[in-house]
């Protein structure tokens, strides 16, 4: 079995969605902040966008869908979890392996990829009172360790969650299926033979192409099976 999750899995946390009546972009423009064209030209606010949108997931606590999906890591022989999201909270709930199909907001990296600089960055590094933080390698930009519109997902992101979609049971949930390549894993499982399944509180893209959409809110539609397993 393996998850695809979106925002609307850690909406009932807190943590603001993107398309939402109250989501992130309604306050914000996405190309002026989550694209690498927005980072060149004013790396400072980005990085305030990044802290503040940091500071609110912290404030968060993994709900029942979370919790439940790191759960069903044990129960079921193969569960494999793709999550769009940057915000950390299935490793909080207990989540192992998690392939983060969109980075996550607790990583930073060097903008230029100096050699040797390594993928993840402890917290302490962030609390330079300048920003963008230099990187200490090449004392060029770190950035947040997301990926942006208009970047490619790195390929073992890629590689890994192809892989994961070649599963019996495929379960998308929280998304509003507008992003790809991650929303693309629907249409790879069930054409290598999935049983997928949505679960959302509104209609999205594939609706129709799924073999069961669940109209609610996941952190009850899974915890109701998890109940009944
Ligand atoms: C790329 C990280 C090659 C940053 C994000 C076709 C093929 C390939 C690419 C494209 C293509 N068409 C267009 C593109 C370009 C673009 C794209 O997809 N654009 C869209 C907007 C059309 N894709 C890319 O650029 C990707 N790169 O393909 O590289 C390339 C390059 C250039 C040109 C062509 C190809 C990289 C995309 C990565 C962008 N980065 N995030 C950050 O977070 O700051 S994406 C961003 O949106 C979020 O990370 C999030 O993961 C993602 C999707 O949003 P959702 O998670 O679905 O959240 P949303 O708010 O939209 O919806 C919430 C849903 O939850 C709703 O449906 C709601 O009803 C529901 N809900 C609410 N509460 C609940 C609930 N459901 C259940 N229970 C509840 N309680
Ligand atoms: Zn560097």
């Amino acid at each position: 079995m393996t998850a695809l999750t979106g925002a609307g899995v850690s909406a009932s946390s807190g943590v603001p969605t993107f398309r939402d009546p109250d989501g992130l972009w309604k306050t914000f423009r996405p190309a002026e902040l989550a694209t690498p064209e927005a980072f060149r030209d004013n790396p400072g606010r980005v990085w305030e966008w990044y802290l503040w949108r940091r500071g609110k997931i912290a404030a968060c606590t993994p709900n029942r869908a979370h919790r439940v999906l790191a759960r069903w890591r044990e129960r079921f022989g193969r569960f494999e979890l793709v999550t769009q999201n940057v915000d950390g909270l299935h490793e909080r709930a207990g989540s192992t392996d998690v392939i983060r199909f969109h980075g996550s907001v607790w990583e930073v990296r060097c903008a230029a990829r100096c050699a040797d600089s390594p993928e993840g960055w402890p917290d302490e590094m962030l609390q330079y009172a300048e920003l963008p933080p230099p990187c200490p390698y090449c004392g060029g930009p770190l950035r947040p360790g997301v990926v942006w519109f208009g970047e490619v997902i790195p390929a073992d992101t890629l590689r890994r969650s192809s892989e994961a979609a070649d599963c019996e049971v495929f379960i998308v949930a929280g998304t509003s299926a507008l992003v790809y390549p991650a929303i693309g894993l629907v249409a790879a499982a069930r054409s290598m033979g999935a049983f997928t399944i949505e679960i959302n509180v509104e209609r999205t893209p594939v609706s129709g192409d799924v073999d069961l959409s669940i109209s609610g809110p996941a952190e009850e539609i899974l915890g109701l099976v998890d109940d009944q397993l």
